[in-house]
């Protein structure tokens, strides 16, 4: 008889859990529109596990494929914008944004993005030796694309009342190293500055978006960030509401940051699309998380309640759109 229960159990499990490592089926709905912290740090996993994600080695390209083949499970609509730019050194990069869309031709929409790049070097590691190793990046980068995945598995679920774009920037993070002595403030973000100027659709609009970057942290802390105050404080409004109201508002702090650069300063000045950005980014312990652009940041710092506070609050933002 106990046998019977733990196996029916069993099965009754089988038949209901979603997950980002098992492979989901394709097509038809299997578990719920429900933001699942578990599959969400899987995918943080995954990432992780291809190494550092910089661009010109083969773990970038190698993840790039992934990103392709584990979007096309939940949309037919992914494109892959191919692009070249040039490092503040000078040195010819080349670069993938990748966009997956839910409801592609629906005129009302909202733009969900996060770089999905590691950083070359570790130049903010307290051990100068490290100061030109890579970056894991399994916040830095993975956090935000794993939340966006999870996210992306939920909308092939429960449709929402707008389209969606789901996009993945690269590039981000080849930003001066803190050793170099020229002054190129625009020498970040260039996957975001590609796309900005050359949308995946010509003249393509949304109605805003939510940018993602360093969302799994322990401890982590969202502040009503400076940049996105000032091009896009309806949005931010939007998004601080909703985590209050979900009660994660010790994630989502109503302090106000200094203006950061990040993707979303180009998203807002060359697509004029009023994006806010949800970055880990504390004032009291220096800024940025401690293990920012070390060789510290690794999985083991990686928080589910925290990928899932900003997953679970970016998924009700957009349901909650009519
Ligand atoms: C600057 O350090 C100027 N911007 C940081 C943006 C960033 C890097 N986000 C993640 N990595
Ligand atoms: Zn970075």
């Amino acid at each position: 008889m106990k046998r019977t229960l733990i196996a029916a159990a069993v099965l009754l499990m089988a038949a209901f859990s979603c997950g980002g490592e098992q492979g989901m089926g394709r097509g038809t709905p299997q578990g719920l529109a429900e933001f699942d912290a578990a599959s969400a740090y899987g995918f943080v996993k995954k990432q992780v596990e291809f190494g550092p994600r910089v661009p010109g080695t083969p773990a970038h390209a190698a993840c790039a494929d992934w990103f392709v083949k584990t979007l096309r499970q939940w949309t037919p609509d992914v494109v892959v914008q191919e692009f070249k730019a040039k490092a503040y050194d000078g040195r010819p990069l080349e670069g993938k944004n990748i966009v997956a869309s839910f409801d592609k031709d629906k005129t009302d929409r909202v733009l969900l993005c996060a770089h999905w790049d590691s950083r070359p070097f570790a130049d903010h590691d307290p051990d100068p030796a490290n100061h030109f190793k890579p970056v894991m990046g399994a916040n830095d980068g993975a956090s935000g694309v794993a939340v966006l995945l999870e996210i992306a598995r939920c909308l092939s679920i429960k449709k929402p009342a707008l389209g969606v774009d789901i996009l993945l920037l690269d590039l981000e993070d080849f930003g001066e190293h803190r050793n170099w002595s020229g002054n190129s403030q625009d020498s970040w973000a260039l996957g975001s500055q590609h796309w900005a100027k050359n949308p995946h659709r010509p003249g393509y609009k949304a109605r805003f978006g939510i940018l993602l970057d360093m969302v799994g942290g322990a401890g982590a802390v969202f502040p009503r960030e400076g940049t996105s105050l000032y091009y896009a404080p309806a949005v931010v409004k939007k998004v601080w509401d909703v985590a209050r109201g979900l009660g994660l508002g010790r994630y989502f702090i109503e302090t106000e940051s200094d203006p950061l650069i990040d993707d979303h300063v180009y998203i807002n000045r060359f697509a004029r699309i009023p994006t806010a950005d949800i970055i880990d980014y504390d004032s009291r312990r220096g800024g940025f998380p401690e293990s920012w652009h070390t060789v510290g940041d690794t999985l083991d710092k990686i928080d589910r309640d925290t990928l899932a506070a900003a997953g679970r609050t970016v998924l009700a933002v957009v349901y909650q759109e009519k």
